[in-house]
């Protein structure tokens, strides 16, 4: 997991114990290090300043372990900020209303599975609303993983109107206690603003307690971007990080953290409806520094 990334710092750290320990070049080698693996320019720059500050409290002759230490502190450090202590599935009423927004293939239908099968484990009756009537085989997929975590679909046919299928999914929970209502949604670019306007119909029918954005996490700076303009059309309260299971560019998550500013509730790290865990700084960080080889 993460690989690029972890070897890189690795070399970098390895580097160090050559002898040149200066701060100042320390911090370029971070700096590029992160820029080379999929961290934006602005959050590599603020990585190596906090290492930098780190380092110079320090006082003393700089030692690899002091440089290990004060690089993943510094990542400790932006990221915790990102961390919501808090359950963002809070109920406080009920039903409460989840709605699921990103861009097509960023995993949504797929962590909508997994969340309905983290609350039903609590015990709590989950309906979920197949408001993805946009895309081929969307409803049957969703009715395929609800039959499988236990959780009641309300769907209608494709094509249909996304808000209306939420709508009769809020009403279906209200009327037979249910506890939670998740609804799916289609894919959005949201330069079209058509599909723009559409969610915001959603919100306004469904009046989700709490908006989510899903962001796949590998897909670096474009996510990112995708992201940011969804933030100015359609607010959403946090994210979750998907597919930090598969190889690849793992620094973009470092970006997607400083840039979006927004709580990262969860991570997914696999297809499985298990495969979903709380986001923690602690094992994103020992995960770019571990040994293993991979
Ligand atoms: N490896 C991995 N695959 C995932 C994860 N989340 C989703 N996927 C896969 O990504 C693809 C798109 O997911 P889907 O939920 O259909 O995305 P949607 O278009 O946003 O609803 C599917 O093949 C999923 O199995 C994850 O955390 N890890
Ligand atoms: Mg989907």
């Amino acid at each position: 997991m993460l690989d690029r990334l972890r070897k890189r710092l690795r070399d970098v750290v390895s580097r160090g114990s050559e002898g040149f320990l200066k701060i100042r070049e320390l911090r370029d080698h971070v700096f590029t290090a992160l820029a080379e693996n999929d961290v934006d320019v602005e959050t590599a720059d603020y990585v190596a300043d906090l290492m930098e500050k780190n380092l110079s409290s320090l006082g003393r002759k700089i030692r690899v372990e002091d440089y290990r230490n004060a690089l993943k502190k510094s990542l400790l450090e932006l990221m915790a900020e990102y961390v919501d202590p808090s359950d963002p599935f809070r109920e406080e009423k009920k039903p409460f209303v989840v709605l699921f927004l990103g861009v097509n293939g960023g995993g949504k239908t797929t962590t909508i599975s997994k969340i309905a099968h983290l609350l039903r484990k609590r015990g709590r009756r989950v309906v979920i609303s197949a408001s993805d009537t946009f895309r081929a085989g969307a409803i049957e997929q969703i009715q395929m993983l609800g039959d499988k975590v236990g959780a009641d679909v309300v769907k209608q046919k494709q094509g249909a109107d996304p808000a209306a299928v939420a709508f009769d999914a809020v009403n279906r929970a209200k009327a037979r206690g249910f506890d939670f209502v998740l609804v799916d949604s289609a894919g959005r670019m949201q330069t079209n603003k058509n599909l723009i306007q559409e969610m915001k119909k959603i919100k306004r029918v469904a009046k989700p307690d709490l908006t989510i954005l899903v962001l796949d996490a590998l897909t670096g700076q474009d996510a990112i971007e995708q992201a940011k303009t969804f933030l100015e059309e359609i607010t959403y309260d946090g994210v979750i990080l998907t597919k930090l299971d598969t190889d690849a560019r793992g620094g973009s998550v470092i970006s997607i953290i400083h840039q979006l500013k927004k709580p990262i509730y969860y991570i997914g790290v696999g297809q499985a409806p298990d495969d979903l865990i709380p986001f923690s700084p602690e094992w994103l960080v020992e995960k770019l520094f571990s040994n293993e080889t991979s």
